[in-house]
């Protein structure tokens, strides 16, 4: 412990994206042990002190605090991590960038394109380390992905797909807005799945896949109205319940994209398809050690999809955990986060996704609400208003 340097970190939080920050960081010691840099939980903050305190003693947080103004003043805090609901993000982030703070920032960077520039320009000014938990790359699996297309065995891309499904707001007796419901308040969330799953996958793509150019987009609110916790009125739901979109790719392959939360029986199925000249990938969250590869030269009366079991110490991040044939799970992206995270400070690289290149996602995600909104194709436009 005495030749590491310490991180004081201060979550702002505690909900579900709190807990699985905090596992991430507790993880590290067991887990990373060479890294130079370990986390030290400093403060965590909620409004509500009971919520503060009860989530310090449960997670190992030195302290409870209730104003986050109060944590990013306090100097001792080197890291401010944000799991507020989107509102609060901009609000806080160029708060702690101005105070020099490093961030990491829960998806999506912000609710619009305009509040991340605001947050983008805020942390280049400060020139602080920050970063963004699209927490899906680091899943072994996902990254593997990543290293056998950086590797060219695909050849040339044709097609890109991904689709995110939850069925959690079907029923529309549902309240929204308010604790646990925030994300079906748009002026809370910004959108609905566009923001909360599709970033996901468009985060994923743009880092496998390239830049994404332009974007045709339909989205549906199969509820118009509920009552909202906070009003105790029926109020205009406001938010995007399912969203479809194609778009093109800078290197010339076609992309599909579909996520909802009315696909009965699905909870979180995430999954992503790339097929390229000489061979496909494909992903599917339920089966996240899993990496499926169709080579096209392969011999052909053995030639077939591969499935393979991520699990070897010289697939990606897996040294780090038990012995080959042995799994890990959703919580595991989140340690590596931290993880990789802590090495950027070590050998003073980006942690991706940056801000700016989270910047990017949202700039998308706003291209695909204005199509879906106009009723037309859209230019993924990086500058914002
Ligand atoms: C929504 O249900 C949610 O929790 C998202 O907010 C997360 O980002 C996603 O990873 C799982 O689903």
């Amino acid at each position: 412990m005495s030749q590491k340097k310490q991180l004081n970190i201060a979550l702002i939080g505690t909900g579900f994206m709190g807990r699985t920050h905090s596992n991430g960081y507790n993880r590290i010691p067991n887990f990373f042990p060479d890294l130079q840099y370990q986390p030290v939980l400093k403060t965590v903050c909620s409004r509500n002190e009971e919520k503060a305190n009860a989530f310090a003693r449960q997670w190992g947080y030195e302290k409870a605090e209730t104003d986050w103004k109060k944590v990013i003043a306090d100097d001792s805090i080197d890291a401010v991590d944000i799991c507020t609901p989107n509102d609060m993000h901009a609000e806080i982030a160029i708060a702690a960038a101005e105070k020099g703070k490093m961030i990491l920032c829960e998806k999506p960077l912000a609710r619009t394109l305009a509040e991340s520039k605001k947050m983008v320009d805020a942390i280049e000014i400060a020139g602080v380390a920050n970063t963004v938990w699209y927490n899906y790359r680091r899943l072994p699996a996902v990254t593997l992905a990543k290293q056998i297309i950086d590797s060219g065995k695909l050849g040339r891309i044709f097609h890109y797909r991904a689709n995110f499904l939850q069925d959690w707001t079907i029923n529309a007796n549902l309240p929204q807005g308010g604790a646990g419901l925030w994300r079906m308040d748009a002026d809370v969330a910004g959108s609905g799945v566009t923001g909360d799953l599709l970033s996901h996958c468009i985060d994923t793509a743009i880092w496998l896949n390239g830049s994404i150019k332009n974007v045709t987009a339909m989205t549906e609110t199969f509820v118009k109205e509920r009552m909202h916790q906070l009003t105790g009125k029926v109020e205009k739901v406001k938010i995007d319940d399912a969203c479809a979109f194609l778009c093109r790719f800078e290197n010339g392959s076609l992309g599909l994209f579909e996520s909802t939360r009315y696909a009965r029986g699905h909870k979180a199925l995430y999954t992503f398809e790339i097929n390229g000249e000489n061979a496909s990938i494909r992903w599917d969250l339920h089966d996240l050690n899993r990496l499926e590869y169709f080579e096209n030269s392969d011999d052909s009366q053995l030639r077939g999809w591969r499935s393979i079991h991520v699990t070897d110490g010289e697939q990606p991040y897996m040294d780090k955990w038990w012995v080959p044939g042995l799994g890990i799970g959703y919580e595991h992206s989140f340690v590596h986060q931290v993880a990789d995270f802590l090495q950027s400070l070590e050998n003073g690289k980006p942690c991706s996704p940056t801000f700016r290149e989270a910047y990017e996602t949202q700039a998308v995600c706003e291209a695909v609400l204005n199509s879906a909104a106009a009723g037309a194709w859209e230019i993924v436009n990086l500058a914002s208003k």
